[in-house]
């Protein structure tokens, strides 16, 4: 089945999972949209381990380690899209511009995003210098936007219901939002990170306002862009929030300056245990 509209991608039901596997492949773009984010995940990961074998510092590692978890998550998320095994033909509930038909619902993404997004904002947070009430709460908040974003993909009951879902998960993203501008941006410039904090935070605050443009002008909102299109879309927003802002990150830290670092004790849950000296 080819993929030149959005009527397209109409299927029959019911699919077994080996047809919609078929089904990606035989659209070469959505397949490489899936295929392409798995080897530059692969790369990033393998890019973290050469670049910062030698770092020392407790506080510097944590913050490679959630970097690297961002790739990690990335991989197992495509490979579920790339099988087939994330993803299902839904059909649309009467108000929706494609209402009575079955589309394809990458839904394994929204899953997914509630893994790797809260090592991006613990990331963030620690390079802001901030403390553990504001990261976990921004943490909190994205695992909130992403099971009320998965939520409104696969609800099939109401089509105001679908859109309820996404003003509930635009909520939660606009609290994140609310502190990575306002508190992260004050407590970087006391911590003395501002030069990159506002690089990251223009990616990051850009890069997340379109996922939720997507999805609204994507199959799951409006169905203005085909499959694939959206699929492009959040796979290029993917590059930019994950691997990019991973790059810089791990260029500036691997230097262990004094804004970054801690003492050896770092996160240890005994004094003078776990410090790297001992490793
Ligand atoms: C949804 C739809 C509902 C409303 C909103 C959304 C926001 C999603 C965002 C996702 C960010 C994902 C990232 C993934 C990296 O691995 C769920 C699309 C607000 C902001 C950065």
């Amino acid at each position: 089945m080819k993929l030149n509209g959005v009527q397209d991608i109409v299927l029959q039901t019911p699919e077994t999972q080996r047809e919609i596997f078929e089904f990606v492949f035989e659209d070469t773009l959505l397949a490489l949209s899936f295929v392409a984010n798995i080897a530059l995940a692969g790369l990033t990961i393998l890019f973290i381990v050469a670049m910062a074998r030698g770092v020392t510092d407790p506080r510097t590692k944590l913050i490679v380690v959630a970097t690297m978890l961002i790739s990690i998550v990335s991989i197992s998320s495509y490979t579920g899209l790339t099988s087939g095994l994330t993803l299902r033909f839904i059909e649309m509930p009467a108000g929706h511009p494609l209402a009575g038909e079955e589309v394809l619902t990458m839904w394994g993404r929204y899953l997914t995003w509630t893994f790797s997004t809260p090592f991006i904002l613990l990331v963030l947070g620690m390079i802001a210098g901030s403390n553990l009430t504001k990261i976990l709460t921004t943490c909190a908040m994205t695992i909130a936007m992403c099971v009320t974003g998965l939520a409104a993909a696969l609800t099939t009951s109401s089509y105001l219901m679908r859109w309820w879902w996404f003003v509930l998960s635009s909520t939660f993203f606009l609290v994140i939002v609310y502190v990575i501008l306002v508190d992260w941006t004050r407590e970087a410039e006391r911590t003395g990170t501002s030069d990159l904090f506002t690089k990251l935070k223009i990616l990051t605050v850009v890069g997340w306002f379109g996922y939720p443009i997507l999805w609204a002008l994507g199959v799951e909102g409006f169905a203005l862009l085909e499959v694939w299109m959206t699929s492009w879309g959040y796979s290029v927003l993917d590059v930019i929030t994950k691997y990019i802002v991973t790059v810089l990150i791990v260029l500036y830290v691997i230097d262990e300056p004094e804004t970054i670092t801690a003492d050896a004790d770092y996160g240890s849950t005994l004094k003078g245990v776990g410090a790297p000296a001992d490793d």
